[in-house]
């Protein structure tokens, strides 16, 4: 349900006290290797499908993902460089899956392009409209007020495991305002939209012909024709020195030193793109997937015995950190994601989110198949 004060979302995703004691306790058992460039274990090579889209003239904007059979998941990333504290015991088993192949947006979609979504159909999003009272019972009226979930850095040094204290919510922050209403999209036209709800990001999908990707197509796609990278690029997080993704340096929560030069969301396409052409799988903004979150959801893939075929999510959602949540899934980190926090920038961990809260580092991308 959608998150109303006082905030309890879940995403960006920290390590809630029990979890951190379970990962300390847990960190011998399946270690990645250490060194720079390690090829971590557990996967096999991408077998690209060969067919192309012949006679199709790409649609505007996207590129062809081959799809093929790949290892989806990521080893244990502690103990890598920017792998940060987190086990995401959630992103194994790795295992095989498959995706057909499909267009993807190079981009997440931009301010403009859901401008001219809302221009053409007149869509309300979720954090436009006032909450309705029977969906909040007991809640007070003054707290059902339109708004949404923005980052605010607390006055002073906090600990990591109660990721409450950075996230406010804010009346009148929607995607025309992102972090309030003294907030505009005045210059930002290219930068992602954000503070979308997964209900939001699906009825745009419907409008431009196309849809949400699948978890798998997701990280086949971020892979870019690479096994077990750590990155969408490649082993490397700075390779020669260079930001590859907009990330979070510094101390999160207080600390943003934007030394990859961008304190905030940056215009879509600001750094490289992977082999296939895409720009900001990882970091920038976390977008969303169209598959229910269960943190089960590798080991009953594994347990079928054979690569997944076109996964598209179990049947329902199940959080243990948050059990009475449904979510769906989110992929890719955002810029407050840090090698300290979070670290969801690493391309085969998973990220979630309750799908009525839209958040200013919450975005997509769609996919279109053949
Ligand atoms: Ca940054
Ligand atoms: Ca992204």
């Amino acid at each position: 349900m959608r998150r109303l004060p006082p905030v309890a979302v879940q995403i960006g995703i920290g390590l809630t006290a029990a979890a951190l004691v379970w990962a300390i306790g847990s960190f011998a058992l399946d270690r990645a290797g250490t060194k720079p460039g390690t090829v971590l274990h557990g996967f096999q090579p991408t077998t690209a499908n060969a067919a192309s889209p012949l006679r199709q003239e790409p649609p505007a904007d996207m590129v062809w993902i081959p799809g093929g059979e790949f290892s989806m998941g990521c080893a244990d990333p502690r103990g890598q460089p920017f792998g940060g504290p987190d086990p995401m015991r959630d992103a194994r088993p790795i295992h095989r899956a498959y995706v057909d192949g499909f267009w993807m947006d190079r981009t997440e979609v931009t301010n403009d392009r859901f401008a001219e979504f809302v221009a053409a159909t007149g869509y309300v999003t979720v954090a436009e409209r006032p909450p309705r009272p029977e969906d909040f019972p007991g809640a007070s009226p003054e707290n059902l007020v339109p708004g949404s979930l923005v980052f605010t850095p607390p006055a002073g040094p906090v600990p990591l495991t109660n990721h409450y204290v950075w996230w406010n919510y804010v009346a009148g922050a929607n995607w025309r305002h992102p972090t309030g209403p003294d907030s505009s999209l005045e210059g930002r036209g290219d930068d992602p939209v954000v503070q979308v709800a997964y209900e939001d990001a699906t009825a745009f999908a419907a409008w431009s012909g196309k849809r949400l990707p699948t978890e798998a197509e997701w990280e086949f796609a971020a892979r870019g024709g690479l096994a077990g990278g750590l990155y969408p690029w490649g082993n490397a997080f700075r390779p020669a020195g260079r930001f590859m993704a907009n990330t979070w340096q510094g101390g999160f929560p207080l600390e943003n030193t934007a030394a990859d030069g961008h304190a905030a969301a940056s215009p879509v396409g600001t750094f490289p793109a992977n082999a296939y052409g895409l720009h900001d799988m990882s970091g920038n903004v976390w977008e969303w997937c169209s598959d229910w979150y269960r943190s089960d959801t590798y080991s009953t893939a594994l347990a079928a015995g054979k690569p997944d075929r076109n996964p598209s999510g179990p049947a329902d959602s199940f959080d243990p950190q948050e059990p009475h949540e449904k979510k769906r899934v989110l992929r890719g980190g955002s810029f407050l994601c840090s090698e300290e926090y979070c670290a969801r920038y690493i391309v085969g961990t998973r990220g979630k989110g309750e799908p009525s809260s839209g958040c200013n580092h919450i975005g997509f991308r769609c996919v279109k198949p053949r």
